[in-house]
Order: structure tokens, then sequence, then C-alpha cells
């Protein structure tokens, strides 16, 4: 199974390769005790972006990983990594030979564009789709960030205050922005919400979904690390929470902390400027307990009710199904019969969208992800899908706002399909 999703893999990344463009995500960095004596950048500041050929089995990907580099994606020349000095003497020591990366743009980050939604013109789309559709909505809040923000949640049915249908309807939630820098998640989740309100009664699709589902929208994960993001003139390449640790460093990969085998497997950082950092334990960050907290009150009567998930991410263009911890399709917690359904679903979605579909550790090991953890511990059918583009640099995760109303469009028919998928 593996051999062959790896082989149909390589097949695709080898035309990609062929018509020069990259299919591989932006898939963040494990680390190794090299960052506890040389430490990490914390953003995109002192690293720069290089080439490191030959890297062509996951094997050689995590060895990269291990050294504290932050890869971007893989093309036809090899992995694109973003490194500091020391990362780059890392990789040498290793006997890689990492090389200067020519990015077609600037290596900077871009100066912020004012077509992406900030954390307040967020809230004020929630406000006001919630007043103009008293009768399908319910805004909430999960709970507050660290620095003291709510994280909103919408919920969009024809019997939106929760539990009053009989019988129960399945319930789909979709998260957006757990890393700060993948602005583009959260246009994903607002056009989420703004077409499965404005078209209710108009578009027949819409309302059987609305009148058939609860759909439950969560468009900002990590507000302060996306509004830390954008403080500036330009931004700021940022991706962890905003949570004070030791030594001076700021910021928990959110998606590396949940409670599921949580730093079992070298899938996460245990240094606190790594860009992939764990956090000190499980949930130690109030952005991932509060949304957990949310998907367990969502257990009525003993049984979950949510039964479908999407984590949206950039870049990359890809379609991921859990277990991240792990190489292997079915180790404890999934079944043969489970495995498929996700192949099946994952794949149907990616037909829609023209993703690529992949068990997300096809790439390397990720552990204590949120997909892992919805699956495992709660069965919820949890994606991860990594928005435009295929490749790039650290402008990768900065793409124009003239993308915006396309590449969120292309995935209204994978949406449309896992809402379908949860009955
Ligand atoms: O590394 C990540 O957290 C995600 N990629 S990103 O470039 N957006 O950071 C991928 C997560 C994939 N999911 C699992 N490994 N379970
Ligand atoms: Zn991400």
């Amino acid at each position: 199974m593996l051999t062959r999703r790896l082989a149909r893999h390589r097949t695709a990344t080898l035309i990609a390769g062929i018509a020069g463009i990259a299919l591989l995500a932006p898939l963040a960095v494990t680390a190794d005790a090299t960052e506890a004596t040389h430490g990490q950048a914390q953003d995109s500041s002192g690293s720069e972006t290089v080439i490191v050929p030959g890297a062509d089995t996951p094997a050689e990907r995590t060895r990269v990983a291990r050294t504290g580099a932050d890869v971007l994606h893989m093309d036809r020349n090899g992995l694109v990594v973003h490194a500091t000095d020391r990362q780059v003497a890392g990789l040498r020591a290793r006997g890689f030979t990492p090389q200067r990366h020519q990015p077609l743009s600037a290596a900077a980050p871009p100066p912020v564009d004012d077509a992406y939604h900030t954390y307040d013109e967020m809230t004020a789309v929630l406000s006001d789709t919630a007043e103009d559709h008293p009768d399908i909505t319910e805004l909430t809040s999960v709970g507050t960030s660290y620095e003291g923000r709510d994280l909103p949640l919408i919920t969009i049915s024809d019997t939106p205050a929760q539990d009053s249908a009989e019988p129960a309807e399945p319930e789909v939630l979709f998260t957006c922005t757990m890393h700060a820098r993948e602005h583009l998640t959260t246009e994903m989740c607002l056009r989420i919400v703004t077409r499965f309100t404005s078209e209710y009664g108009t578009d027949p699709e819409v309302t059987e979904l609305v009148d058939e589902r609860t759909i439950h929208v969560l468009p900002m994960v990590n507000p302060d690390g996306a509004e830390y993001d954008v403080s500036g003139e330009r931004y700021k390449g940022w991706r962890k929470s905003r949570m004070p640790h030791y030594w001076g460093a700021v910021g928990t990969d959110l998606n590396r902390n949940w409670a599921y085998n949580w730093g079992c497997c070298s899938g996460s950082s245990g240094y606190p400027r790594s860009n992939t950092y764990r956090g000190p334990e499980p949930f130690s960050d109030p952005e991932t307990r509060v949304v957990a907290e949310f998907v367990e009150s969502r257990v009525v009567d003993g049984q979950q009710r949510i039964a479908a998930h999407i984590d949206f991410h950039s870049y990359g263009e890809l379609v991921l199904w859990p277990f991240g911890f792990t190489e292997a399709d079915t180790p404890d917690g999934m079944t043969e019969e489970e495995y498929q359904r996700f192949v099946d679903v994952g794949t149907a979605m990616a037909d829609t969208n023209a993703y690529e579909p992949m068990q997300s550790s096809d790439f390397y090991i990720t552990d204590g992800t949120v997909n892992d953890w919805m699956w495992g511990e709660h069965e919820i059918l949890s994606f991860t899908l990594e928005m435009y583009p295929s490749g790039g640099g650290i402008d990768g995760f900065y793409p124009p706002g003239s993308v915006i109303a396309e590449e969120t469009a292309r995935n209204d028919a994978a949406v449309d399909l896992l809402l379908r998928e949860a009955g």
C-alpha cells in the first residue's frame, strides 16, 4: 500500500519536475539535538532559502528536517528548505550539499496585502452573517487565545441551537489558520460561511446540506499569531502561537500540541525556538485546549456528533489523512476498513480540486497533530487540506489577494463532498 502510494507520488513529482513545477508541501520540520546547541530562527529573518539535492526518500528528508531547517517543499532540483548558517553547516556535516536557491521573487516576505481579512474584519463578517441569517446561524466563541482574543465559532444549520434536531444531524467541523502565516485558509473558512448562508434557500445543494447537517466553522484557531504576522509593513513569516517559553523563545506549533501520541516519534521539536516546538506538555496552549474542549462538548449521550473535519493549511495542494505519527497505514487505532475510507474520501476530494492525496506521513513524520487527535481520540474523519500554491519559497504562504476567489472556490466541491460523506 505504502509502496504503491509512494510510487504514485514519485511519478507525480517527476511529472511535476518535468513541467517545472513543484508538488510537495511546505511540510514543517522535526528536530534533534542540533537545535539544543544551535537554536533556530523564530521567523524568516536570519534564514536563507537553500536547496538540498538528493533527499529523495522519507528517511533522507527526515535527516534534513532534523537539522531544524524549515522544509518548504520539494522541487525538481531537490528539497527546498529555509535554514540558518548553523543549519546549513549541519546539513554539510550530514553529507548533504546544500546550495543557495535563487527564488523567483525576493527572499523576504512580501508586504502585507489588505485583500486578506484581519482578525477584526473576520469577526465583523461573522457578526454581520449572524445578524443577516439569524434562523440558520449561531455565533459563539469556543474560548480565548493566550493574548485574550476570542476564537469565534459560527454554527450553520436549519436548527442551529445545538441538540434540538430530532434525529440528531451529523456535524462537520472546519478549522482554519492554526498556522499564523497561512492567511489564505481564513478566507477559505469565510467562503464556507458566506456560501452556506447567502445561498441558503436559492442553491438546492447548499439548502439540502444546511437542512441535513450542522456545519461548524472556526476561521482563526491562532488569532494571536495571525495578527502578529500582519503587524508590520511586511509579513513576518510567523507560524506558531504567541505563548512565551524559556530562553526568551516565543510560540508553540499548535499542530504539534495535540494530546494524541504527543511528541512520540521525532515528528516535532522539544526546543522552544524551533518552528515545530510541541510545547511543554500536550494542550499547553489555550488555542488547542479550547478547540479540543469544544470537540469534547459535542459528545452527546456518549456519541461524538462531529463525524468529519477539515483543517485547512497552506501550501502544497495536498489532501492529507492520518496517521502522521507513523509510516504504518494501519497501526493500533486504524483498521484496514477505516484506512480504506480515508483513502477513498481523500482521493474523491482530490479528484474535485486536483490536489495530491496521501497519508500525511508519506512525506515525513509529524506527531501531536490535530488530525491524529481527531481520529485517534474521537474517530472523526479528519483531513488536512494544504491549499494553493503547489510550490514556492516563503512567498508561497502569501499569494496575492487576486487568487482568493478562485483558490477558495476550488474547494467548494471537496467541502460539499465531505458534508455528504458525514451522513
Ligand atoms: O506540518 C504541518 O503541520 C502541516 N503542514 S504545514 O506546511 N501547513 O505546516 C501538515 C500537517 C499534516 N497532518 C499530519 N501530519 N497529520
Ligand atoms: Zn500549516
